[in-house]
């Protein structure tokens, strides 16, 4: 199947547009020059409610979805809600994709997660590796969720020529991050943990594990430029990966955000909390070839995601 060529006057609906995904999609689509966004919040649209999604569907025929809607969180998030992440992402994207089907959207992006990975796949990590081993316990509920996700748009594209593509991002940061103290990623609650030791003068930050886990983060800005560019460029079966090619360790992360952040106390590791997957590095290799490739380093992100949090969250 070739991709279609998108008009900029296009439907698009983007799906969780208020979060740290969908309001990137919004501003690169903005900045495109895309002028027909339908935007609902959560309080307008329950994307849990199959009849309120099919209603929605029915009435505004979006032909554009990006499905950026998901109950997301950290490692302890994920182990503690298990029940939560599996129903939640299960009920949005089964009711979003079925009824961008039947209403006959043209193009649907669905989002996933490096998670969806064994927890000791091959580093870097190709698209291949799906389902060739067991997943990292912390966070199987979502993984799953999301494997069945692709594997959803994989079957309506065999069956029905249905052109649905799945994009796995690595672990993003950037504005509209959730900055929740426990609920979050690494990122924003280090950068917060560290802005606020550094206000109340603490002489230490604690920070979760051993330190020793590597991970890969790509800039939201990046995820967005590239998930505009899969929609106009790429109509395949198999699903791609967004990384970024850079990994730290949990350890360097927190040397760095220590820096941004300009705290001059210690850090202290608990090696109560969990690890989770020991190394998560992407192999991204597919949508370089396509053509793509990320700009944002991780120090100047961060900078800029500090930067956004001191103007927007806390002051
Ligand atoms: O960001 P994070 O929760 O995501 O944790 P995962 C990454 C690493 O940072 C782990 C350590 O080794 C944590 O132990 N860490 C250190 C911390 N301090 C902190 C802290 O204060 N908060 C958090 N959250 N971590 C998630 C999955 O796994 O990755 C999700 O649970 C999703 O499903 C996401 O796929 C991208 O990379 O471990």
């Amino acid at each position: 199947m070739d991709p279609i060529t998108i008009d900029k006057s296009a439907a698009v609906f983007v799906a969780g547009h208020r979060g740290l995904v969908g309001s990137a999609v919004v501003r690169k689509l903005t900045s495109l020059g895309y002028t027909n966004l339908l935007l609902r919040s959560h309080a307008e649209l329950d994307l849990t409610s199959q009849s309120a999604v099919d209603a929605f569907f029915a009435e505004h025929k979006p032909q554009i979805v990006i499905l950026a809607a998901a109950k997301v969180g950290g490692i302890h998030a994920n182990n503690t809600y298990p029940a939560d992440f599996i129903t939640v992402n299960l009920q949005i994207q089964t009711n979003a994709i079925s009824s961008a089907f039947k209403h006959k959207t043209l193009k649907l992006l669905f989002l996933g997660s490096s998670c969806i990975y064994p927890k000791f796949a091959p580093q870097p990590i190709p698209e291949s590796a799906l389902l060739t081993g067991p997943l990292e316990p912390t966070n199987e509920w979502y993984a799953i969720a999301k494997i069945s996700g692709i594997k959803m748009c994989q079957a309506l594209r065999i069956q029905h020529s249905f052109d649905a593509i799945s994009a796995m991002p690595t672990n993003l940061y950037g504005p509209n991050d959730n900055f929740h103290p426990h609920n979050s990623h690494v990122l924003p609650a280090l950068l917060r943990r560290f802005h606020e030791a550094k206000l109340s003068k603490l002489e230490n930050v604690v920070v979760w594990g051993s330190g020793t886990p590597l991970r890969e983060f790509l800039h939201v800005d990046d995820l967005a430029d590239a998930i505009v560019f899969l929609l106009e460029k790429y109509s395949g079966l198999e699903h791609v990966n967004v990384g970024s090619g850079k990994e730290v360790s949990i350890k360097e992360l927190a040397e760095l955000v220590k820096e941004v952040v300009g705290y001059q106390g210690q850090i202290i590791w608990d090696s109560s909390k969990p690890d989770g997957t020991p190394r998560k590095l992407m192999d991204s290799s597919k949508l370089a070839s396509l053509g793509w490739e990320p700009k944002i380093t991780l120090k100047d992100g961060l900078a800029d995601t500090y930067n956004w949090y001191l103007e927007n969250v806390h002051s």
